[in-house]
């Protein structure tokens, strides 16, 4: 029989589509991933269904909804039935080993509790400060000797053109270790009979910018093609979730130049940092001669806005917030290209499994492109939409509401029919085809032409030349909303009593 197909699934975190030389950017140096795009299906139109870490990655490794899932903001505990629907405890059900490095942002957010969803091993760093007890790197910073006293490992050095140059060294970087240990994992596995699961996932190149040299001046002299300014009233055109957003702690949307193209700068040094990691982690692949027997997926969870439309961050519906990479390698399999078809990340874990050969474990809410990639024959249905949703949770939390005063605190306990500590949540929803982009937030509307005005800055929403397509846009949210968590809602097989000695038949599958 056939040895079943190895998978090596890397995530970046807050690394937008736009942001590798293989997606156009001419100023990113990424050639270890252009040359992994080259060999791989490269979709150029693939979406995240959440603008937020947990969210997100949730929707990657179970094929569902945040809604249905139900981790729609960060640190939120999983549904013992979610548990069982994720990705690695589906491979270990198939007999692979399965192991991970690096970020995964469970709650609780420990390699104990990572290890009971599925994983045989794992190295963890969520990276948040608060989780920096529970992190396997920062523990390695320290039995290195290389952690700071104050335990700032991610703080600057003030002697450095570049403001985001890290104090700490290449070697004790992060990303650095989150490539080391990816390739320890990968030596160890491939030792074994059994087929494997490796989740490979980077905290970088998120914020904060801090990026140890040599990346941090590599991009000292290059020229920042910097975003369109906005005045204050711009927001005034948003939905009040979004005001709030880019208006709190008094608003950055008018963060001087300088400042910013360093941040750019930084970003892209950080992106270049784990290039250098996934090449080395290939160069591996192909030393072990697993090659030709591994799916190989990079993708990020989610993008950044990098102060367009004067935010920061990701957590909103624009395109530099959720269209995100996503490439997948299978040597002999999959076709290599560019697939320009609207794709989900709902899409994955169902497709995935279609390449490997395995039943789907359940019917999950999203497709399947792997007949559109691999040539199996398999039926594939194009998307004409793709869909996100996303409650702010910083609007609510922390600070004071920029346009009451109100203060919400930062735990984030929901109340029934209060949101959250008595503050509504902000749930919003997006549905976006090729040309069309609409985003539903309570009573607020967002519209935009994406062909006249690809950086989405006129929400045309309230203009009645578009009141057309603004309706058929919300009918068609709506549909997708009524349908597409269907099977979750409804039990799958009706029994009714079949014969004369009252044994249960089921005639619906
Ligand atoms: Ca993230």
């Amino acid at each position: 029989m056939q040895k079943k197909a190895n998978v090596l699934f890397i995530m970046a975190d807050q690394l937008r589509y736009d942001c590798l030389g293989c997606n156009g950017s001419q100023a990113v140096k990424t050639p270890r991933i252009d040359r992994l795009a080259a060999e791989s299906a490269n979709f150029s139109s693939f979406f995240v269904q959440a603008p937020v870490c947990v969210p997100s990655r949730q929707t990657f490794f179970t094929g569902m909804y945040p809604r249905s899932h139900k981790n729609r903001v960060n640190y939120t505990s999983m549904d013992r039935d979610i548990e069982n629907r994720l990705m690695q405890r589906h491979f270990k059900r198939e007999g692979y080993n399965t192991a991970f490095a690096g970020k995964l942002h469970y709650f609780p957010p420990a390699r104990e509790y990572a290890l009971s969803t599925g994983f045989d091993d794992g190295l963890i760093h969520d990276g948040a400060g608060e989780t920096d007890k529970y992190s396997d790197y920062a523990e390695w910073l320290r039995q290195k000797g290389a952690m700071p006293e104050d335990g700032s490992y991610r703080a600057c050095r003030a002697d450095k053109l570049n403001p985001y140059t890290a104090v700490l060294e290449d070697k004790y970087h992060e990303t650095t270790w989150c490539g080391e240990k990816t390739r320890e994992f990968l030596q160890k596995l491939s030792k074994k009979d059994e087929p494997f699961f490796l989740f490979s996932s980077y905290w970088k190149p998120h914020s904060s910018f801090e990026v140890p040299e040599p990346w941090a001046s590599m991009h000292n002299e290059t020229e920042i093609k910097m975003p369109e300014k906005v005045p204050k009233e711009y927001f005034d055109s948003l939905p009040r979730a979004l005001k709030t957003f880019a208006l709190r702690d008094g608003g950055d949307y008018n963060m001087p130049d300088e400042e910013l193209a360093w941040q750019y700068r930084a970003y892209y040094g950080a992106i270049s940092q784990i290039d250098r990691e996934v090449g080395q982690t290939l160069d591996l692949l192909d030393e072990l001669g697993l090659r030709d027997d591994t799916i190989v997926i990079f993708c990020s969870d989610h993008g950044d806005v990098m102060r367009e439309h004067g935010m920061t961050g990701k957590n909103t519906f624009f395109d530099s917030s959720v269209h995100v990479p996503f490439m997948i390698r299978y040597p002999g399999t999959v076709v290599p290209g560019v697939y320009d078809q609207l794709t989900e990340s709902t899409d994955v874990l169902e497709s995935l499994f279609s390449i490997c050969g395995f039943k789907p474990p359940y019917s999950g809410q999203g497709g399947d492109f792997s007949g559109l990639i691999t040539g199996s024959g398999k039926p594939y249905a194009e998307r004409e939409y793709v869909f996100a949703e996303n409650i702010i949770p910083e609007v609510i939390t922390g600070k004071p509401d920029p346009l009451t005063g109100e203060r919400a605190g930062k735990d984030f306990y929901f109340v029934k029919n209060r949101g959250i500590k008595g503050v509504r949540h902000p749930d919003a929803k997006m549905i976006r085809s090729r040309k069309w982009k609409y985003n539903y937030y309570a009573g607020e509307e967002e519209l935009y032409d994406l062909e006249n005005d690809p950086e989405e800055m006129r929400n045309m929403a309230a203009d009645p030349r578009f009141a057309d397509i603004r309706d058929k846009m919300k009918t068609e949210l709506l549909n997708r909303l009524v349908t597409a968590d269907e099977t979750g809602q409804i039990a799958p097989a009706w029994y009714i009593v079949k014969d004369e000695r009252g044994e249960w038949g089921n005639f619906i599958i």
